[in-house]
């Protein structure tokens, strides 16, 4: 009997091996429930496998981007940087995978394709695109909230003879461009990293902007070892605040309003703040992200910056962001990105007016310009938050695909569940702070949540658990109240699924603040999982292993 013709039986099934992955894997396999995963990547580690564009890095603190489950853990791994570039993150989930002997229950290079709920065997009936098929009791996307990436559909662009790439599915071998002249389309997070280490390697970049971006140094230095100490000597305490706090990372939040102080000491305070690095700038007064005028101060502050580095005023001012407040597209953070600009062998070419009119066999047309190229680097972002939901043909109670009912945009309950998918999780779902948040101490609240259900049904002899349509209705409101308080809606910004064109308009995440969405989460729990509803009925008795089909 070949492998295609079983269907193996287990109690979970988690599709994706990063960080909610692994963590997702290790908890369950040590609460006695048999799981399987399947990874569409060559090895573990999600984002940080694939996004290994040069310049990339984390803009969370190492001593605060990594998991915090485990004691021995956060005491024996020793960062290198103050903020962790992409190998060294990398290394990490390795050395996760292989400490906690995770690979024997991880499938490489397999995609899920399909997940059907069959509601008579009350089971997921899960496919992949190596034809395994498994039945599974509970199935959980831990997939990531930014991994589908996209390029652009512009004319001309598969009759383009040169290189392309993709930030965000960059080539795993290394990538020479010395002597060649590139272009970078799109100046987000992954474009501003990429940028300042491109133009030392090429002859020439060119950048195409559509939207200049708020960038923040980030001052990155070295891990030095008082540093490292003076959190390893508190570790559970400092990660217990971080899970109570509103980003899921301790900064140094001022309690102030920014128009309650004078004028001198608010430059001062933006000041110290740039000096200091990071994304804590936005923490320098309490009403950033919720009072235009406030968030005004803030955003002429940077623009002011951006004149004092950029030498040439024209290219300064097209650098310059004006027609969004600062923060509410995800905020970028840098090592040198405007300075970069001063080079001799970058240009940046605006096409917020008008976009890439096509590509050539040889490059692309802009502004009624023809540009040649040996190589196009994409950093045009991702279809986040529901994409890499929707490529796998989920389909829950009366085979309604999951694309069909949030075809308005994604309904959850608190980000975990949906109704009328009864048994499926999703780890940092729409709905939850996930990419408002430190991404791992979210990660590691919904796992442990999701893992706590789990052993309350094996507790109480509950074969299913599924939100209740009002409490579900009742969230997706509070998300959007919660959204509608900030100046958020304000962006064109992928929270909002501004940058894929046809997706619907409106902010995905939870913006109420982590330490207050986990005492939700809590309390839910204590009233008896309070919007939620289980079924008792046994599920199909299921052999132990694999059967033939
Ligand atoms: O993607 P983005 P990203 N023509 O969507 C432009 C995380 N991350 O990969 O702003 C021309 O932010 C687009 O323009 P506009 C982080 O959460 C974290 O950079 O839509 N341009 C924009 O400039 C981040 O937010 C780290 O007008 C087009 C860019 O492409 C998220 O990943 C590091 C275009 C896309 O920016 C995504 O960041 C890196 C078109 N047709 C990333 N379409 C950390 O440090 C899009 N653009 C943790």
């Amino acid at each position: 009997m070949t492998r295609q013709q079983e269907a193996s039986f287990v109690d979970a099934v988690i599709v994706g091996a990063g960080f909610s992955g692994l963590y997702l894997l290790h908890r369950l396999r040590g609460l006695g429930f048999s799981t399987r995963a399947f990874e569409r990547g060559g090895d573990v580690g999600g984002t940080w496998y694939w996004n290994r564009y040069p310049g990339a890095r984390c803009d969370v603190e190492s001593m605060q981007y990594s998991y915090s489950f485990d004691e021995a853990l956060q005491q024996d791994w020793r960062w290198p940087e103050k903020f962790s570039a992409q190998p060294d993150i990398l290394a990490y989930a390795n050395h996760v995978a292989d400490r906690f002997d995770l690979r024997k229950d991880i499938t490489l290079e397999t995609t899920v394709t399909a997940a059907h709920f069959d509601e008579g065997a009350q089971r997921w009936q899960v496919e992949t695109d190596a034809g395994e098929r498994v039945s599974a009791r509970f199935l959980i996307m831990a997939t990531g909230c930014i991994s589908t990436a996209q390029i652009p559909g512009v004319e001309g662009l598969s009759a383009y003879e040169g290189r392309t790439f993709h930030t965000g599915a960059w080539p795993h071998e290394k990538v020479d461009f010395t002597g060649e002249r590139i272009a970078v389309v799109g100046t987000g997070s992954s474009g501003i990293q990429a940028i300042p280490v491109l133009a030392e390697q090429a002859a020439h970049v060119t950048v195409f902007q559509r939207t200049p971006n708020y960038s923040l140094p980030s001052q990155n230095c070295p891990m030095t070892g008082d540093y490292e100490r003076s959190w390893k000597e508190i570790y559970a305490d400092r990660r217990e605040e971080m899970r109570r706090s509103f980003h899921g990372s301790l900064k140094d939040l001022n309690d102030k309003p920014a128009l309650s102080v004078s004028e001198d000491e608010r430059q001062a305070t933006y000041q110290q703040r740039w000096e200091i690095g990071g994304t804590p700038f936005l923490g320098a007064f309490n009403d950033l992200l919720t009072s235009k005028d406030a968030n005004d101060t803030a955003a002429a502050f940077v623009r002011e910056q951006i004149r004092k580095i950029v030498k040439d005023p024209v290219t300064a001012e097209l650098l310059g962001p004006k027609t969004y407040p600062i923060g509410t597209k995800r905020i970028c953070v840098d090592t040198g990105y405007f300075e970069t600009y001063n080079r001799d062998n970058v240009a940046l070419v605006d096409i917020g007016k008008k976009p890439i009119e096509r590509f050539t066999p040889d490059g692309l047309f802009a502004n009624g310009r023809h540009y040649a190229f040996d190589s196009v680097v994409f950093a045009t972002g991702f279809d986040a938050m529901t994409g890499t939901l929707f490529r796998v043909d989920i389909r829950g109670r009366r085979g309604r695909t999951l694309k069909e009912k949030w075809e308005a945009g994604p309904r959850t309950y608190l980000g975990l569940m949906s109704e009328a998918f009864p048994n499926l999780f999703m780890i940092t779902g729409p709905g939850s702070p996930s990419v408002k948040s430190n991404m791992i101490i979210s990660i590691e609240q919904h796992v442990d949540l999701v893992t706590g259900s789990l052993v309350h049904m094996r507790d109480h002899g509950l074969a299913v658990i599924e939100p209740e349509r009002e409490a579900e209705d009742g969230w997706v409101e509070h998300v959007q109240e919660a959204a509608n308080r900030t100046l958020f809606p304000l962006a064109n910004s992928w929270y909002m699924g501004a940058n894929i064109p046809g997706k619907p308009r409106l902010f995905t995440p939870y913006i109420g603040g982590v330490g207050r969405y986990r005492q939700i989460c809590e309390q839910m729990v204590a009233d008896g999982y309070k919007g939620f509803r289980f079924d008792a009925k046994a599920a199909t008795a299921a052999p132990k292993r694999t059967v033939a089909v």
